[in-house]
């Protein structure tokens, strides 16, 4: 069985969600509330299950036997394309997956964590930052790094990573865009990347992976 710690509007857990559906995997679902009482990540029970204090967190009880528990979207992501091998999220001829991977890796490492709750949070609480001088910082980190996605989109060979599918990449980019627009980014610059969302935001995969669907949704 795979139980996924999650928050409905973690963007990294949505991450996870697009994978296990387009997987067609079925999984529990267990929120955690990042706001709520100081933030659940930090109760000691979840430490104890995820000492990095973040969602979304994997435990797999059904491979092999034992229980295996797995945090980071990405080595989660990675881990369900091995074990559940078809269909493929990632393309497999390397020149392109290392291509495909780069520009996951753009906005996993390099976007999205200088956005996340806890450094927003020190920003306002021990730097003392107005909140427009938050949304600035919010929008520069994100308006600057989908700039170089939309150009990295124009090298690949289709619209989307897998041809006529979409996969990690996807996995990493809508997520990315829905907080690009709750804080207002301006997307209008980043025509390639709006039609991959165009493309994605229909099919149920998608769909049922966005925040709003999740049973802990607000
Ligand atoms: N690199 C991690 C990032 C995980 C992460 O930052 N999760 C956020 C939600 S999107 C979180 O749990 N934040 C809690 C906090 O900042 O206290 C991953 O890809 O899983």
């Amino acid at each position: 069985m795979l139980t996924l710690y999650s928050y409905w509007r973690s963007s990294a857990a949505f991450r996870v969600r697009i994978a296990l559906n387009l997987k067609g995997l079925a999984y529990k679902q267990v929120p955690v509330h990042l706001v709520r009482d100081g933030g659940q990540q930090h109760t000691p029970e979840y430490r104890k299950l995820n000492p990095q204090g973040l969602v979304p967190f994997l435990v797999d009880t059904g491979n092999g036997g034992g229980e295996l528990r797995i945090g980071q979207s990405l080595a989660i992501i990675e881990y369900l394309d091995e074990v559940f091998p078809v269909p493929a999220l990632l393309p497999s001829e390397p020149p392109l997956r290392a291509q495909v991977r780069a520009l996951a890796l753009h906005i996993a490492c390099d976007i999205h964590p200088l956005n996340n709750t806890r450094v927003t949070k020190y920003l306002s609480e021990e730097l003392h930052l107005s909140d427009e001088a938050k949304s600035a910082w919010y929008r520069h980190w994100v308006e600057t790094g989908l700039a170089a996605v939309e150009q990295g989109l124009a090298r690949l060979p289709s619209r989307l990573s897998l041809g006529q599918r979409p996969g990690y990449l996807e996995a990493c980019l809508i997520p990315q865009v829905y907080n690009a627009r709750r804080f207002n980014c301006d997307l209008q610059p980043y025509p390639r990347i709006l039609d991959v969302v165009d493309r994605c935001e229909s099919l149920d995969a998608f769909r049922n992976a966005a925040p709003e669907q999740q049973p802990d949704a607000e």
